[in-house]
């Protein structure tokens, strides 16, 4: 046993089922969305992990492709799972081109197991194993990131989850039927390349949720009244506001603890500021399938450009005319709205994927990124994460067209400046010419 563990691999980013402890104390284990729990092995009362720094690749949707650094095969690492109060032994190998070291963010612990690179430890040189040894003192939600040449090694997307669960009852931490968990994060990868640009500082195109983006983000499947948790890290560079559909949630902890009960209050969207974690809680007691996305509109995209005109309301069919004569490929698009996008056939570079696409059992969703469905049925059998596919709403339960008669709208009449009334009866309206002004001079 003096020997070190076999690290675990994971070649697959399906969604794996929860690794329900064989070992030691037992508890309702955390599915990883689109990710795997590590496991480990016992060694004299410690639990022994084994996690090893490296290039892989990460389908992030079908049909795409990054090379990324990760942990045991997949980026996110895997999750590190224990109980309150473990002695955890955690193993870490680089095989990196470059030195890295690993952070434990939010933990308890002595000051030389931090990993912060250059001051509480020499950075682990590339083919070298270090050793972290720790007790899980707090019970919660936690992740794990390099703390040397972070900027880049997050970019490339080393990081991981981490929860710790009570040895007891707790009373700020509910028991519950589903345990979800995922990251928050982010890449720059231009359309047809592999490797992130790491120099992004803000302008991300792929925004993602464990390195994966819409449709390729796996659905959270439940049963019908199951109580729900949903912990979320963010270890991207801007704030997510996560919002659900259909429910309320109540915010039951941070990776700073529970939250006591009096300081709870419901929500359907909870702002997840970066380096942030967020548990969400709610009973699942409304069937169908409730989106449940990050609500900035642009997080909810794929690789766009952001730098395009908007041209809904311009004419261009004479312009598209001379183009087509150049580019015989040329489409006109934004005239009406981006929708089109959705459904337009046009020819994309290799592994890339549609800005904004997923087919929903009524057409395009029009989405991408961070963007998933929480499915609730009364048929998911308890301890079963398959996806059922898609919800069929009762007969009269849906949004439809109306045939009848248009009436003639009632325009209301405008009876503003009461409160503060205008002295002088305002201005005829005026019509403005704008002249752009000529060189230095002009007017
Ligand atoms: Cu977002």
């Amino acid at each position: 046993m003096a020997a070190l563990p076999e690290p675990a691999t994971q070649s697959s980013p399906d969604t794996m089922p929860p690794l329900v402890p064989n070992n030691g104390h037992h508890y309702n284990p955390v599915v990883t969305l689109n990710g795997w729990t590590s496991p480990w092995r016992m060694n004299n009362g410690v639990k022994e992990f084994h996690l090893v720094a490296e290039p892989v690749v990460r389908e992030m949707a079908p049909g795409m492709k990054a090379h990324l650094w990760g942990y045991n095969g997949q980026s996110p690492g895997p999750t590190i799972e224990v109980v309150e109060g473990d002695r955890v032994r955690i193993f870490v190998t680089n095989r990196l081109p470059e030195h890295t070291s690993i952070h434990w963010h939010g933990q308890r612990l002595p000051n030389g197991m931090d990993g912060v690179a250059g001051l509480t430890q020499p950075a682990i040189q590339p083919g070298k194993t270090f050793v972290y040894e720790f007790a899980a003192r707090r019970p919660g939600t936690f992740m794990y990131h390099p703390h040397a040449d972070e900027m880049t090694q997050m970019a490339m997307g080393m990081m991981g989850f981490w929860v710790t669960h009570p040895k007891a009852r707790h009373p700020l931490i509910d028991e519950v039927q589903r345990d979800f968990c995922f990251l928050l994060n982010s890449y720059d990868i231009d359309p047809g390349s592999y490797t992130p640009k790491i120099m992004t500082m803000l302008d991300f195109n792929l925004w993602s949720w464990n390195s994966r983006i819409f449709p390729g983000i796996d659905s959270l499947n439940v049963r019908l009244h199951d109580k729900v948790r949903i912990r979320i890290g963010n270890l991207t560079m801007t704030n997510h506001p996560i919002h659900l559909h259909g429910h309320e949630f109540l915010v039951t902890g941070t990776d700073g603890g529970p939250v006591p009960k009096s300081a709870r209050w419901p929500e359907v969207t909870t702002d997840i500021a970066v380096g942030q974690m967020r548990q969400i809680e709610f009973v699942a007691d409304e069937e169908g399938d409730w989106a449940f996305h990050c609500h900035k509109s642009h997080h909810t995209m794929n690789a766009m450009g952001h730098d395009v005109p908007t041209l809904i309301g311009v004419d261009h069919r004479s312009v598209a005319r001379k183009i087509t004569n150049l580019i015989p490929d040329y489409m006109v698009m934004g005239e009406r709205g981006m929708a089109d996008m959705a459904e337009m056939q046009m020819p994309l570079p290799d592994n890339t994927i549609p800005m904004m696409t997923g087919d929903g059992p009524f057409g395009s969703v029009e989405m991408g990124g961070m963007f998933s469905v929480v499915k609730v049925r009364k048929n998911q059998k308890p301890g079963d994460y398959t996806n059922p596919g898609w919800y069929r709403q009762p007969s009269g339960t849906v949004a439809f067209e109306y045939a009848g008669m248009m009436a003639e709208p009632a325009r209301f009449k405008s009876e503003s400046g009461k409160s503060m009334p205008l002295k002088q009866k305002p201005a005829q309206e005026l019509e403005f010419q704008i002249r752009k002004p000529v060189g230095h001079s002009g007017h």
